[in-house]
């Protein structure tokens, strides 16, 4: 049973995620956005569900698509509209931009660019927490993509953590495609998660659409992590509701009846469904919640609007790692 105040958290954070990347992406358009960007709108129930057992003590390493994880990592949502905006008040001073939002307060080491790039980085903290003999609080968690899941890099990460027992989850969010190609096409096997096998750890499918589903699944990860256990891989199954990028035309490479059956899959409405069904919650304290959000997230765009661009004075600054202080916190 979970407790109320992690329900309410849940709904809103996926609401967050929905409607931050729905004004981001009117933002984008408008010619706001400095860059490319890739919305998440879909896959909401999968950083939510996993992130919901995380505390600041834990790191996750995410990709391009990665405004949801940073979200439900807890990273304020004003801060990283203006980064996206490529606005001085943004998480990385508007330096970084949309594939490059970090926190290390937070336990976000960062959105990236760099498919498969968040898997080394979430053992690397893995590996940290171990040594420092930390991962009862401290664990790596790894967001990356089908697409992604046929980099070398996971497999050899998934090698060592096994070996080495190390705190970290494997989360690969299935959403069906990379960039165009579809992953029944590219990925040697029907479920990402039987690839697990090969490195002698647990592998589970999740419905990635249901954050009931994938909370459970991540509650199990993360406490075989937390008690020494080792790594787990989950294959979350979900869907990107818009394209890989803010320009990509889906109706290329995908009909419009497999997005009308994933669309009646979506998390939000059927966490609705289920806690009206069951009476946990009313309408008007849902609609409440999500009007809550719907102001907070007018205000994210609102401030990065109004927000300063960089002085080209600190053009340089943040480019090179000044070890006596930048470092400190992380020794
Ligand atoms: C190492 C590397 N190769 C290729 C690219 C170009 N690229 C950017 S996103 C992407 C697709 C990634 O697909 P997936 O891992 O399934 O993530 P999704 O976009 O579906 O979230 C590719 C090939 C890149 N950024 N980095
Ligand atoms: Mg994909």
């Amino acid at each position: 049973m979970i407790k109320e105040d992690k329900l309410i958290w849940m709904y809103q954070t996926m609401c967050r995620i929905r409607f931050f990347e729905e004004a981001m992406l009117e933002q984008t358009y408008k010619g706001n956005s400095m860059g490319v960007t890739h919305p998440s709108d879909g896959q909401e129930a999968v950083p939510t569900g996993i992130c919901a057992h995380l505390s600041n003590n834990d790191w996750i390493g995410s990709t391009h698509r990665g405004h949801g994880h940073c979200i439900a990592k807890g990273l304020e949502t004003d801060k990283m509209m203006a980064e996206i905006m490529g606005k001085y008040t943004g998480n990385c001073k508007g330096k970084g931009g949309s594939m490059h939002i970090a926190d290390f307060s937070k336990g976000m080491l960062g959105a990236n660019a760099i498919v498969g790039a968040s898997i080394p980085l979430a053992v690397g903290a893995a590996l940290t927490a171990k040594y420092q003999g930390k991962e009862k609080d401290s664990i790596g968690v790894a967001f990356f993509g089908d697409g992604a899941s046929s980099q070398g890099v996971l497999h050899e990460s998934m090698n060592l953590a096994s070996i080495w027992k190390l705190p970290v989850i494997f989360a690969c969010e299935n959403n069906q495609y990379a960039e165009a190609t579809p992953s029944w096409y590219a990925v040697s096997v029907e479920d990402i998660a039987d690839r697990a096998a090969s490195y002698n750890i647990p592998g589970v499918i999740v419905d990635g659409m249901d954050v009931f589903q994938v909370y459970e699944a991540a509650e199990e990860a993360v406490k075989r992590a937390r008690e020494g256990k080792g790594p787990t891989l989950l294959e979350l199954k979900t869907y990107r509701y818009h394209g890989h990028f803010h320009a990509d035309q889906t109706e290329k490479y995908r009909t419009t009846e497999e997005e009308e059956e994933w669309h009646k899959k979506d998390c939000i409405k059927n966490f609705e469904k289920k806690v009206v069904q069951q009476k946990i919650f009313t309408k008007s304290k849902l609609n409440k919640l999500k009007s809550e959000i719907q102001k907070e997230i007018e205000n994210a765009v609102e401030f990065g609007l109004s927000s300063p661009l960089p002085p080209s004075e600190v053009l340089y600054e943040d480019v090179y790692v000044n070890y006596s202080n930048d470092l400190k916190g992380l020794r």
